[in-house]
């Protein structure tokens, strides 16, 4: 039996069958979000990341009671770098590139301490949890294969950050089909600017990449 819900969401109400919905939870990486971390060695305010932690768990919680299908990402690479383009390896101080020693072990390299994901958002036994080399979730990973395999046709999107990783994700799932909500809260950026503009994107001319809403108006629909 489906379970449609209408979640009152910008541009509009948007109405998802939960059996058919997945909740993605972006790159809540401590490198990303810790103090003493990657993100915070570049000059950034990592409190401005912590601080969409609450409306995630919450929505974890909800995902997790209302058994959707939950999957995590991590941005990262071999510990070889060989599926890091060489472009993308030479970007940035030379202290500061990705493989290089960083203050939670070499940056976004997988099975450093700085790549796992924030405690507080630990995946739980049986959650997907998908490597990624770049930003958006379904370049050179098996997402797309796996939610089709699901039949899943709704992503419930959060994490950070709102215009990087969480932005190209979106884009590549509206282009793959998908209806993508991102909930506004439980997503932050390094620069609030960019969060609010990430977000009137999305929404900007009827919806152009999917919808937007607070956690609390998803939250108690979705548990
Ligand atoms: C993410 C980044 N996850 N901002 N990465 O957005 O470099």
């Amino acid at each position: 039996m489906p379970r449609p819900v209408t979640i009152p969401a910008e541009p509009a109400p948007l109405t998802i069958d939960l059996d058919a919905s997945a909740l993605v939870v972006i790159d809540m990486q401590r490198d990303f979000l810790e103090p003493g971390g990657f993100g915070e060695s570049l000059g950034n305010d990592v409190s401005l990341l912590a601080a969409a932690v609450p409306a995630c768990r919450a929505l974890l919680a909800a995902a997790r009671a209302a058994g959707l299908l939950v999957v995590h990402t991590r941005e990262g690479h071999a510990p070889d770098l060989s599926d890091a383009p060489p472009a993308k390896v030479a970007r940035g101080a030379p202290r500061a590139r990705i493989g290089e020693p960083g203050p939670m072990g070499r940056i976004l390299v997988r099975g450093e301490a700085g790549h796992a994901i924030v405690p507080d958002l630990a995946p739980a036994s049986g959650e997907i949890v998908i490597d990624k080399p770049g930003k958006g979730a379904f370049y050179a990973t098996g997402l797309g294969t796996l939610l089709e395999e699901r039949g899943i046709a709704n992503l419930i999107v959060c994490g950070v950050t709102t215009e990087v990783c969480v932005h190209t994700t979106v884009r590549e799932a509206n282009d793959r089909g998908y209806r993508c909500l991102v909930v506004s809260d439980a997503c932050a950026s390094y620069i609030p600017a960019f969060h609010e503009a990430g977000l009137a994107m999305i929404v900007a001319q009827g919806g152009i990449f999917g919808w937007v809403a607070p956690s609390p108006a998803v939250v108690p629909l979705v548990a």
